[in-house]
């Protein structure tokens, strides 16, 4: 089908938001015939659409592919500029480079990168993100808020937060944050965000939230080195779930915290990444670059850095590091 001819029915569709549209409808707006349109049905029932036809009301959609290409998120996509933009591709080495490219290139704030697979997925410290093909989502945001660039890390959080409060609504699973940047069902990683920043010393070009779900994985689809931290969305819930979905969901969430953030600061974004957070007031050991540390973590300061109170008693403020609980 002609690419065009399918973007406006997609768009007629999400338009439409679940209810039919008639044969009739379609066919003038397409300014085609009802066969022609019959056709074009036939071709999206290929692509993996479910479609419903329904003899006097028309046609209907009633389930998307399991696909992350741009019209499978623009489908219902309820935010006005998260996503709006999306750059897709089958392979890429990391979504954060062609992310960091974009932005050079002027992307818009909202853009997403998004990629069926990642060759070369990292995380922080150059570490390895496992991205297997089709399995996950592998994305990358483009955000260009005007906060001062110490401000930047509660973006970071403010992901996680959105990303949880997604996964929970969208799933019905619970979801924990392990500070700062890990999402956990049932104790293991499900989630890995990793924030990058484009700056000047005082000001902020881009943002680049780069956020890995693992969504449909079963256990073999894990390297061995991991196997026993990570989980997916599916093997907690027990079903497969449409990833492009959920990416409306957690763009739909992001948006709103995002607003609110830029209106009103961290306070509501701080208290709800709190209300997730299975780390605050237990025992942990935060492994710097520098040093171990060992103690209580008591909490998150306005600026979204870790509190952690040692044995004797002495306060740290954590940046960066890795923590165990
Ligand atoms: C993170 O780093 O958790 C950030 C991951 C961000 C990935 C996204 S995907 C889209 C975008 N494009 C990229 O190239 N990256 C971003 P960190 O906290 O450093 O955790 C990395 C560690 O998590 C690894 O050393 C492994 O132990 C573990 N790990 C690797 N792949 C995993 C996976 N798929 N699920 C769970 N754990 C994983």
């Amino acid at each position: 089908m002609q690419t065009s001819i399918r973007k406006q029915l997609l768009e007629m569709f999400s338009e439409a938001d679940g209810e039919f549209i008639s044969g009739q409808a379609i066919s003038e707006k397409l300014g085609c015939s009802r066969t022609a349109v019959w056709k074009h049905m036939e071709d999206l029932r290929k692509e993996g659409y479910e479609l419903e036809a329904v003899r006097r009301l028309g046609y209907r959609i009633a389930g998307k592919p399991e696909k992350v290409t741009g019209n499978e998120i623009q489908l219902g996509l309820q935010t006005e500029y998260i996503g709006r933009y999306v750059h897709f591709e089958e392979t890429v080495d990391s979504t954060q480079k062609i992310a960091s490219r974009l932005v050079y290139e002027g992307a818009p704030e909202g853009t997403v990168i998004v990629a069926e697979e990642q060759t070369a997925g990292r995380g922080r410290l150059s570490r390895q993100w496992h991205s297997p093909k089709g399995t996950g989502i592998w994305m990358s945001l483009i955000l260009r808020p005007a906060i001062p660039v110490h401000q930047a890390p509660q973006l970071t959080l403010l992901a996680a937060v959105s990303v949880a409060q997604a996964i929970e609504a969208y799933t019905g699973l619970s979801a924990g944050i392990k500070w700062p940047n890990d999402i956990l069902i049932n104790g293991k990683k499900a989630v890995g965000i990793l924030t990058e920043l484009q700056a000047d010393p005082d000001r902020i070009h881009a943002v680049i939230i780069g956020i890995g779900i693992n969504v449909n994985q079963q256990k073999h689809h894990f390297a061995d080195e991991i196997q026993h931290i990570a989980t997916s969305l599916a093997i907690e819930k027990g079903a497969e779930v449409n990833r492009a979905s959920l990416m409306q969901a957690v763009f739909a969430q992001m948006e709103k915290l995002y607003k609110e953030y830029l209106q009103n600061g961290f306070g509501l974004i701080k208290m709800l990444w709190e209300s997730h957070a299975v780390s605050i007031g237990k025992e942990i050991t935060a492994r710097t670059l520098h040093q171990t540390l060992v103690g209580t973590a008591k909490g998150i300061t306005e600026d979204g850095v870790l509190i952690l109170e040692d044995k004797s008693g002495n306060i740290h403020y954590i940046h960066s590091a890795d923590i165990e609980i």
